[in-house]
């Protein structure tokens, strides 16, 4: 973990500077994003009982965040116009997913601290930054800020972070050491792994149904050397849909969509194809073809996304293009 301390421990401030402080998770929050921030707000007014904490959540949250969001209520807002003496950005990835907090927290003068589990790629924006690579959750990051100040985690907070770590890692099936640790702990501290197995299942969304069909029905195929690479293109959904075909059995699912004039491509592979290739989609392929295009994106090694105001067909061909580069060959099959 690089935890940099060069004041104190989380969060960084003292008591009587720490008024106002706001958790902002990254655009359209997942479960790990939410629920870190709602563990972050009960670490934070555990500490510091006057403080008042809000969750911001630009652009809204999934579906499942949603509903969980009822389940673990907090004070939350998209945006505002208000200052903060803190903000915590936890599970963002790149700055960009911050939307207009980005420009908020740069132009305020509040304590901007991350805490993160995705590859650091420029932390000029914080004054401090809690990142842990090998953690498959930012909750996981969270948990250990709680054990640094030795605060235990009330029941809800427990049941939040446990279901933030098994929403992070496929129901543990991915879990890192340090998330299983944790899991055994939160455990202990009373959260119940059957409920989080129920809360964490949502309802069939029809929009994610038919992307992953009209995704499955447009699928094009190619192989490079024994892997198998499968693209496609959708509106929206486009992790989900790769997602889904890398369960079919593609090594490689990059899909492509065009909405609001911006092309989004994400793209999933299966743990096997990184750990024989070495291929990492975050760096070696989402950031270094988006900044060719010019647009962003980054990720973990088996997934990643970049946006760009390129053309889909052009941003999809390039995404093939440096893959058949990293493994030497790529050619379509009929
Ligand atoms: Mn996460």
């Amino acid at each position: 973990m690089t935890l940099d301390t060069r004041l104190k421990k989380f969060p960084f401030l003292d008591a009587k500077d720490l008024h106002r402080a706001v958790v902002v998770c990254h655009r359209n929050a997942d479960a790990d994003a939410y629920l870190s921030a709602f563990a972050i707000s009960r670490l934070i007014r555990a500490q510091v009982p006057e403080c008042e904490v809000v969750i911001a959540t630009p652009g809204g949250m999934t579906a499942l965040t949603e509903k969980l969001s009822k389940r673990f209520p907090h004070p939350t807002l998209d945006d505002s116009a208000e200052d903060y003496d803190l903000f915590v950005a936890v599970d963002v990835g790149g700055e960009e997913l911050l939307n207009e907090w980005r420009e908020k927290m740069s132009s305020s003068k509040g304590l901007k601290v991350l805490v993160d589990h995705h590859p650091l790629r420029d932390g000029r924006a914080y004054d401090r930054v809690v990142v842990d690579e090998a953690a498959t959750s930012a909750a996981e990051v969270v948990f250990a800020l709680f054990e640094e100040a030795g605060v235990a985690p009330d029941g809800p907070t427990a049941q939040a972070l446990l279901e933030a770590i098994m929403f992070d890692s496929s129901h543990l099936a991915i879990a890192s050491p340090g998330g299983l640790r944790a899991v055994v702990k939160l455990m202990d501290s009373g959260a119940d792994l059957a409920l989080a197995r129920r809360e964490l299942r949502s309802t069939p969304d029809y929009g994610e149904v038919l992307a992953k069909l009209k995704g499955a029905q447009r699928l094009k195929i190619y192989k490079a050397g024994e892997w198998v690479v499968a693209t496609s293109s959708v509106g929206s959904f486009q992790a989900h849909v790769a997602r889904s075909l890398v369960y079919l059995g593609a090594d490689v699912a990059v899909v492509g969509g065009e909405s609001d004039g911006e092309t989004r491509v994400s793209m999933r592979s299966a743990q096997r194809f990184h750990e024989r290739t070495g291929v990492k989609l975050g760096t070696q392929v989402a950031d270094e073809v988006s900044r060719s295009l010019g647009g962003h994106g980054g990720g973990h090694s088996t997934a990643a996304s970049f946006s760009t105001d390129v053309g889909e067909e052009e941003a999809m061909e390039a995404t093939v293009k440096k893959i058949g580069e990293l493994l030497g060959e790529i050619r379509s099959v009929d």
